[in-house]
């Protein structure tokens, strides 16, 4: 691991245009977005060989901040743009940061067919449990029971695990973090990025205004602490008897496998049909055939 000057996110930041950012005090996306870019300075990569894509939401505001080359899109479409950029620009790292409404609700679909695809971005998710911008809807992953704005008697709607939905839809590297291990999401960024395939990485992290103030928590104290002791690395929770195993989230790359990724089958696709067109004596040309187009 590099040694990481105090000061080095300075210099990947639009300080000199973007500031004062929109993050309330106690938010963790600021936090999440130092953790990003000090995989980013870890793995030596230039600011001019990423692209950071997102949606619309508090989180999604991060690639506004950051001085790569940034696009901030519709809200939920951010998977949909980025697999564009990914197509054009293969030799491009492409990360998507997305909350978990823009990502589950109105973005579920792209992200599930990316994830199928296995293309090769670094999606990450930004779990706050709430539709933090608009002041504190329920979210797909608001849990049973928590108060939302829309739940005013709490949640009766199951919510998603996000790593489990981006595993069986066919992502290849799956991760759980949160805001407080500030050091195991750093590494686990650098390994999403260094993977080739759909690298999923959910951040959990605490909204003190739009979700806590609902739900008794709204110190972000309390709500870093509930990350440290409602979560678990994933081999001490294998260890675990299965009643101590209760309400404990797992931490920990929970997924990495290889299998063949979207970019790759797709340029030897292009090769295959790209054989020069035969003239024949005739002077008619003939396309490839459609054995010769069979995968
Ligand atoms: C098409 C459309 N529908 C709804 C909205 C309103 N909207 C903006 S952000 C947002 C939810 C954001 O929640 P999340 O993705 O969880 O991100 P967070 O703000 O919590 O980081 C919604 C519903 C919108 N901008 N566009």
């Amino acid at each position: 691991m590099r040694n990481i000057p105090q000061k080095v996110i300075h210099q990947y930041l639009r300080h000199d245009k973007k500031f004062p950012h929109v993050w309330c005090a106690g938010c963790g996306n600021g936090i999440i977005l130092g953790d990003l870019l000090r995989a980013i300075y870890n793995l030596g990569l230039e600011k001019d060989d990423i692209a950071m894509v997102s949606g619309i939401g508090c989180s999604s505001r991060m690639p506004v901040y950051v001085d790569f080359n940034t696009l901030h899109t519709t809200h939920g479409r951010a998977i949909a743009f980025a697999t564009g950029i990914k197509m054009a620009k293969p030799e491009l790292k492409v990360i998507v940061i997305t909350g978990d409404g823009d990502a589950t609700a109105i973005g579920g679909n792209h992200f599930i067919h990316a994830a199928r695809r296995n293309i090769d971005l670094t999606i990450i998710v930004i779990n706050n449990n709430i539709y933090g911008m608009t002041g504190g809807q329920c979210s797909p992953t608001t849990p049973i029971g928590k108060f939302a704005t829309t739940a005013p008697y709490g949640s009766i709607e199951p919510n998603f695990d996000i790593c489990e939905l981006a595993k069986c839809a066919g992502a290849s590297f799956v991760a759980r973090s949160t805001a407080y291990h500030t050091t195991e999401t750093r590494t686990i960024f650098e390994k999403a990025l260094m993977k080739k395939g759909c690298s999923v990485v959910e951040v959990i992290s605490q909204c003190p205004v739009s979700y806590g103030k609902m739900n008794n928590t709204s110190s972000p104290v309390k709500m870093l602490e509930m990350q440290r002791d409602g979560t678990l690395m994933r081999e001490a929770y294998d260890k675990l008897p299965e009643d101590k195993r209760q309400g404990k989230i797992i931490r920990g790359i929970l997924y990495d496998i290889e299998k063949p990724e979207f970019i790759d089958q797709y340029q030897a696709l292009v090769d295959r049909v790209s054989k020069p067109i035969q003239v024949k004596e005739s002077g008619k040309t003939s396309k490839p055939t459609s054995q010769e187009c069979e995968v």
